[in-house]
């Protein structure tokens, strides 16, 4: 079992955070190669790299680059640390302990789109994460490497809302607004902050340019597949021996992970349901613990890789309890800006919470499908779409669980 840290190198450098250390271990030598080179041509190595969004959809970083209209007088750079989804701890690890290489990724990908500023966009709760990047920050410019010839980082901590983690209600926030997210297209690369082309990243993706910088886009292809190149960061939580983050190459085993990695589940339990991506991704059942966890395998399985968060869940997990918590959660996030998701998540969650306290009906089971089809593909943004999978999934796989609950009026696993 060989862990390799190409993200999560503060794992085997102690002090990583402070800049001398960062610089000792090849720190800033990514965006030394950048600027050796054309905007243009770093463009070119990161979409050869095949590098992929790791916030939660997946889409080609250099594709999203190539979107901005290179006329206009300025872009933005925006790096996303807002985060929140429930089962991701990873863009955390990485802000608190390697604040450098997020910072060094948001410089290069400035650099790369010719962009004056790149802002840092921190989830309000992540108080020490924002401190140590905003100490980080002022080392490096103290050293000189933010200056004149560089793009300007400023560091911006969230007032702390879910929502803020999808792109355009982040831009709002960061304009000063309230947290709403805005319709789309325009999309943020036609008109983003301010109005002006901008890119929004997810911090492990721009993590992966000073090492992509540094070493070329053929070296990080080694690890993964074809369409999804690279490492990626696995906050594996639940019910596991060993929770935590673990940064793997693309398409290993759902199984490796949580077996080999993360001890598998407790003696004498075994596993029922995994979520694979985050809480808005559709569960895994246990019989396809043998997928890979790549962008591509994960869909074909009918779920999505999401932003890497794996909740396992084992046989004393109620699959209706674990399904009304997290509509719970939909609910109190949802911003009310659109009826679809207010009033949706609203009813989904009171009846999954009447199902689980025993009191739901069949006609319960029928009507929650029913109110899932006039939130899905009808809202401002993907926070309505993102409670239904679960939901969904859990119906699907978990029927006779479902139905247990509304004909015993009581939870079958609980004795
Ligand atoms: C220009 C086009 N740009 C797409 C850009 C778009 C965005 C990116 C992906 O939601 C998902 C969500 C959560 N011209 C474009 C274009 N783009 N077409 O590409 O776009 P999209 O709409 O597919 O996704 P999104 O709105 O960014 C992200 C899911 O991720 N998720 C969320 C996790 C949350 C965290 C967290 O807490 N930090 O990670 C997990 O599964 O449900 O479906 O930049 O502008 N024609």
């Amino acid at each position: 079992m060989s862990t390799m840290h190409i993200l999560l190198r503060h794992r085997d450098i102690p002090d990583l955070y402070r800049l001398p250390v960062y610089q000792a271990h090849r720190g800033y030598e990514g965006l030394r190669q950048a600027h050796q080179m054309a905007p243009a041509t770093v463009r070119d190595v990161v979409t050869r790299s095949g590098l992929r969004g790791r916030g939660g959809a997946g889409f080609p970083t250099g594709r999203k680059w190539s979107f901005l209209d290179y006329q206009a007088p300025v872009r933005y750079f925006v790096v996303n640390i807002d985060e929140a989804e429930p089962g991701t701890f990873k863009d955390r690890e990485l802000a608190e302990h390697n604040p450098h290489q997020i910072i060094e990724g948001a410089l290069i990908g400035a650099y790369a789109i010719e962009a004056p500023a790149a802002f840092i966009f921190v989830r309000g709760e992540l108080l020490t994460a924002y401190e140590v990047l905003v100490r980080a920050r002022d080392e490096a410019r103290s050293a000189g490497l933010i200056g004149p010839s560089t793009a300007e980082v400023y560091i911006y901590r969230s007032a702390g809302a879910y929502i803020c983690g999808e792109e355009t209600a982040l831009l709002e926030s960061l304009e000063g607004k309230r947290g709403h997210p805005r319709i789309k297209p325009p999309f943020p690369a036609q008109s983003g902050l301010y109005n002006q082309p901008t890119v929004v990243n997810n911090a492990e993706t721009v993590a992966n340019l000073p090492p992509i910088l540094s070493n070329g886009a053929d070296w990080y292809r080694q690890w993964g597949t074809e369409a999804s190149p690279g490492i990626k960061i696995f906050s594996l939580s639940g019910r596991v021996m060993r929770p935590g983050n673990y940064e793997l190459p693309l398409s290993t085993p759902l199984r490796t992970l949580i077996e080999d990695y993360g001890g598998g589940v407790g003696p004498g339990r075994h596993v029922k349901a995994v979520i694979p991506g985050g809480s808005s991704v559709p569960l895994l059942p246990a019989e396809q613990l043998d997928v890979l966890l790549d962008y591509e395998s994960l869909q074909e399985a009918g779920s999505m890789l999401g932003s890497g968060g794996v909740v396992v869940l084992d046989d004393q997990v109620c699959i209706v309890r674990a399904a009304a918590r997290l509509m719970k959660f939909y609910r109190t996030e949802s911003c009310g800006k659109c009826t679809p998701c207010r009033e949706g998540t609203y009813w989904m969650a009171d009846i999954l919470d009447r199902i689980e306290r025993g009191e739901g009906t069949s006609r319960d089971f029928d009507l929650l499908p029913d109110i899932a089809d006039n939130v899905g593909g009808k809202c401002l943004c993907p926070l309505g779409d993102a409670s239904l999978p679960f939901m969904l999934s859990a119906m699907r796989h978990f029927r006779e669980e479902f139905v247990a609950h509304i004909d015993r009026h009581r939870c079958p696993l609980a004795g």
